[in-house]
């Protein structure tokens, strides 16, 4: 039998293990590229596969006409009704006295930003549990299209509001520091997001940016593979972006896991706050 030395079996499972997380690290890299270019956005292979058997149950629960979703069907966005600006006010004052406290939020962004001690951004999670007549911001109008989007009813997986400060100098452009770079959201590429204006919101107070579905696809024909490699699309992305500039109360209904996005970079003096509620179907 032969005898090895517990140093030699050592090393032999080293060199094993690093052998097979290389061809795993490779085999993910090509699926991921895969999914690119199949599914034509950046979601990750598990997050269009988890959508893709969604979409196939969904077919069989169809429930709603889904003639009403056809442009946020096509496009990956569309611009709705905005909410009242009255009830707007309401929110607003509720949520001036939370996103400053340290109880009532906490700071948003990427761990290796924040660790540095980079924050620009505060967040008030569960914001309908905290501030009820936000609620309101789910108006018929939404509730309309995104059941006929699923042909279902939905649930509302999430809800919260931020505010994003200016950053100065070229941190905005060379750190993933909140949402600041382009990207999708890796989630099932079912879900859907509302963002509303919780003040009027200029270019100057840095908008939500974001890309079409021919748009993302196209990105990603000229090179667009991640929050960090662009590849030659920087200048595609910033032309093409819609900007969601408008009132206080203004609704972009969005699909964030299958279009490009990012935040736009607050000027001086600025900041930005804006309500997100996620939807997902049932
Ligand atoms: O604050 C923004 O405009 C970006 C939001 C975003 O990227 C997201 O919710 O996924």
């Amino acid at each position: 039998m032969l005898q090895t030395t517990p140093s030699l079996s050592r090393n032999v499972g080293k060199a094993s293990r690093a052998v097979y997380g290389k061809i795993a690290g490779t085999a993910i890299r090509l699926a991921e590229r895969a999914s690119r270019t199949t599914f034509g956005n950046v979601a990750g292979l598990r997050s269009n596969l988890d959508g893709a058997v969604e979409e196939a149950r969904l077919r069989f629960r169809r429930r709603y006409p889904t003639d009403a979703a056809k442009t946020l069907r096509s496009i990956g966005y569309q611009a709705l009704t905005p909410v009242d600006r009255g009830v707007m006010e309401r929110i607003r004052s509720a949520y001036a006295t939370m996103i400053d406290d340290e109880i009532m939020s906490r700071p948003n962004g990427h761990g290796v930003a924040l660790r540095q001690g980079l924050c620009f951004s505060r967040i008030v999670e569960d914001l309908f549990e905290k501030i009820p007549e936000a609620s309101a911001i789910v108006t018929d109008e939404v509730a309309a299209i995104v059941r006929a989007y699923y042909g279902t009813d939905f649930k509302i997986q999430g809800t919260s509001a931020w505010r994003i400060q200016h950053v100065p100098g070229d941190l905005f452009q060379n750190m993933d520091l909140f949402s600041n770079r382009w990207h999708c959201d890796n989630r099932p590429t079912t879900w859907l997001k509302i963002f509303v204006h919780l003040q009027d919101i200029s270019d100057a107070d840095g908008p939500f940016h974001v890309l079409s579905l021919q748009d993302t696809r196209q990105a990603i024909k000229i090179g667009f593979a991640n929050r960090t490699s662009y590849g030659s699309s920087l200048e595609f992305l910033n032309a093409k972006a819609y900007r969601s500039v408008g009132p206080m109360g203004s609704i972009l209904l969005t699909n964030t896991t299958r279009c490009l996005h990012r935040a736009g970079l607050a000027a001086e003096d600025h900041s930005r706050d804006m309500i997100e509620v996620k939807f997902a179907p049932v």
